[in-house]
């Protein structure tokens, strides 16, 4: 029986002083909670989707994202890289929703395909604010808003350049040789491009004798071209929809002993761009190796936090809200473009 007692009797002292230690517990680890809790309730957390890493503008576009949603900001924010693969940036979005982040931010790969998972996102009560690129969804309320480019209005200034300029030295439009070294198929930005050049040499007569993906990377640029000069021996115009196939283009181009250059006339071969973001390529379009370049802005971190204010104060933001842009070249004979009566100058100093 003693025995029993005296276990009673320890049980006893050790139920005390496990319910002593707990009641001086709350009132610390209460008010600590308390102000984690009411840190965390201030800190907006915005899971990022990026679809990767190819380019000069999409480093740029990243960093832009990086710096606007920064804890000194009152953010928090999810990175996740999608390596060009839809399948990864799906996977994130639905690691977002598990994880109940307030915003999810998507700059996607490609426009189809987004459908389900952007429903899900909706299911989770999240919004989802497009960036960059454009989906195709039959629902616009899958998202909340977009801020990107007008992708087939900057092919349209591109073209508008090439003509105004090789009318200006003289070059019949039958005479322009065209290649088009294409962006990730099936993007909003290559779809834009490539519409916004296929139109104009339509209506301008243009020989556009071929359209082949670069992907966007200067690795797939430099093949391509050198695959296009061991087909054609006619090229006297190169249009790559961004800066960094332009720069392996133009190493193929000097690689098979031909010169890059505006003066179509003297047999040189005119490179044009979009973008204007990799160093390299503004000194290119300084020197004149590369004619012209379309600017595609990657600031969009500023212009995605605004717009995720205006959703936090209960304002609806516009659905679809466009970024202004210009075109730098520092060849003579054109300094001015106009498209859909618009009038565009032409920038000199980048
Ligand atoms: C355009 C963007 C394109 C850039 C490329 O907004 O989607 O993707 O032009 C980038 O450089 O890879």
């Amino acid at each position: 029986m003693k025995k029993l007692a005296k276990m009673t009797i320890s049980l006893l002292l050790i139920l005390a002083i496990l319910a002593g230690c707990g009641s001086s517990a709350p009132s610390t680890e209460g008010k600590d909670n308390t102000e984690e809790t009411t840190k965390a309730d201030d800190i907006i957390t915005v899971g990022f989707s990026q679809l990767g890493a190819e380019s000069d503008w999409r480093s740029a576009n990243t960093d832009s994202m990086l710096e606007a949603f920064s804890e000194s900001e009152g953010y928090s924010l999810i990175y996740k890289n999608g390596q060009q693969k839809q399948a990864n940036q799906i996977t994130a979005i639905r690691t977002f929703i598990q994880q109940e982040v307030d915003y999810i931010v998507l700059a996607p790969s490609t426009e189809d395909g987004w459908e389900t998972v952007l429903g899900e996102a909706r299911e989770a009560g999240i919004p989802v604010i497009l960036v960059d690129r454009r989906v195709n969804a039959a629902d616009k309320n899958l998202y909340s808003c977009w801020v990107g480019s007008d992708f087939e209005l900057e092919g349209k200034k591109m073209a508008a350049w090439i003509k105004a300029y090789t009318e200006g030295i003289g070059v019949e439009p039958s005479d322009l040789h065209m290649v088009n070294i294409q962006g990730s198929m099936g993007s909003t930005a290559q779809i834009g491009r490539t519409r916004g050049l296929a139109n104009a040499a339509r209506d301008n007569g243009w020989d556009l004798m071929a359209e082949i993906s670069g992907d966007f990377t200067e690795t797939k640029g430099r093949e391509v071209m050198a695959a296009l000069l061991k087909r054609f021996d006619n090229i006297n115009v190169v249009y790559c929809e961004n800066d960094n196939m332009a720069i392996g283009a133009i190493d193929a181009i000097e690689s098979a002993g031909k010169k890059v250059g505006s003066n179509i006339k003297r047999g040189e071969i005119m490179v044009v761009s979009f973008d204007g973001v990799n160093k390299t390529a503004l000194e290119y379009a300084k020197e004149g190796k590369i004619s012209c370049i379309a600017e595609c802005n990657p600031l969009h971190g500023p212009r995605v936090k605004a717009l995720i204010e205006k959703l936090r104060n209960g304002e609806t933001p516009e659905k679809f809200n466009y970024v202004d842009e210009t075109l730098f070249s520092s060849v003579s004979g054109v300094d001015e473009v106009v498209v859909d009566g618009q009038t565009y100058k032409i920038e000199r100093n980048y």
